[in-house]
């Protein structure tokens, strides 16, 4: 009955929301939250949140930084999902929080395609989704409400020019990409090549190390036994990979930050602390803590409140003498 009640006021917002122009949240539900003010009670906002899974050390403060902000303190009931990166999980998590009629439904999109339908669904069933860290393609932007993340083609940009700067002489790179057809895995590639345009850089393999260290340490043993030491650079796509090809390398009886020059994305601690210790060489962050800011929209969204379609993060970059002096206050 209440259910019924809220979506019937959160259609009349939304409609109101067209007739004034505000569509960046015209899926929004305007019965969850009280207004500010006026001594009300505010409702509890109860939230769905698909997560992609929890495959490196940026996904582990990503999820921190979402259930510190998705507290009850701050007024949420959060419903926590982790699909294990896989796309059907994920997909099937979204439809059960549907199905138990939360107020709003956030997502970390694994892959960046096969979202229109549940979408829709969404929709249908008068629930906001808020998209967090990856985009995705759809056919219709309403679909969701807003996105916030980091810029991951200027990530890739940013490591492909330190490559260009790298390679004064023909250089032989290999790559370990992040998960396949995800947003960070083809913004970064995209990035990188626009980046190092013009380098004497040859890319001898590019393969998926899927995110994690236990793969990046696997395939790039796999390009140790085929390459040897011809290999001169690796890309890494995240940290953790790069961090798993650590161990590949010093066992193959190379030196990691001297015989092959290591650039990765993410700029966790641990790579900040490979990055001090010598063993990678230039590190380009990309920003987990985004909870304070995906809390913030789903509460203006749920309130009928009009938001930027898209809010992007800010990200740096480190040298090793760099990550000796951030190391010790870094919080991720
Ligand atoms: O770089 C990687 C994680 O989507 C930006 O996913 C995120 C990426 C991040 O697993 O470590």
């Amino acid at each position: 009955m209440r259910k019924r009640l809220l979506a019937g006021l959160a259609l009349a917002g939304a409609i109101a929301l067209a007739t004034t122009g505000c569509s960046g949240s015209a899926s929004g539900s305007t019965g969850s939250s009280t207004a500010g003010g006026g001594g009300a009670a505010h409702k509890v906002i109860t939230v769905g949140f698909a997560q992609t899974g929890s495959e490196s050390g940026w996904r582990a403060a990503n999820t921190q930084s979402m259930k510190d902000a998705f507290s009850e303190a701050n007024g949420f009931k959060l419903i926590f999902n982790a699909a294990d990166n896989k796309q059907e999980a994920q997909i099937a998590a979204v439809r059960s929080f549907i199905n138990q009629g939360v107020d709003a439904i956030v997502i970390a999109p694994i892959t960046v395609d096969g979202w229109d339908d549940v979408l829709k669904e969404a929709k249908a069933a008068k629930i906001p989704v808020i998209l967090e860290d990856r985009t995705i393609n759809v056919s219709d932007p309403s679909l969701y409400a807003a996105w916030v993340g980091d810029d991951f083609k200027k990530e890739g940009q940013t490591a492909g020019e330190w490559a260009k700067k790298t390679a004064t002489s023909p250089t032989n790179m290999v790559v370990l990409e992040g998960t396949t057809g995800s947003a960070p895995a083809l913004d970064r590639a995209t990035g990188f090549t626009a980046g190092s345009a013009g380098a004497p850089i040859t890319t001898l393999a590019s393969q998926t190390g899927n995110f994690t260290r236990a793969d990046g340490k696997t395939v790039m043993e796999g390009f140790l036994q085929k390459y040897g030491n011809k290999i001169q650079m690796l890309f890494a796509q995240n940290d953790d990979m790069g961090l798993g090809a650590l161990d590949a390398i010093t066992a193959a009886g190379l030196t990691p930050g001297k015989d092959i020059k290591i650039v990765t994305i993410d700029a966790t601690h641990d790579g900040l602390q490979a990055l001090a210790d010598g063993k990678f060489n230039y590190v380009v962050e990309c920003n987990p803590l985004l909870g304070p800011q995906v809390s913030d929209l789903v509460k203006k969204v749920v309130a009928g409140q009009s938001v930027p379609k898209s809010q992007v993060a800010t990200d740096q970059s480190f040298t090793q003498d760099q990550a000796k002096t951030a190391l010790p206050s870094r919080k991720y």
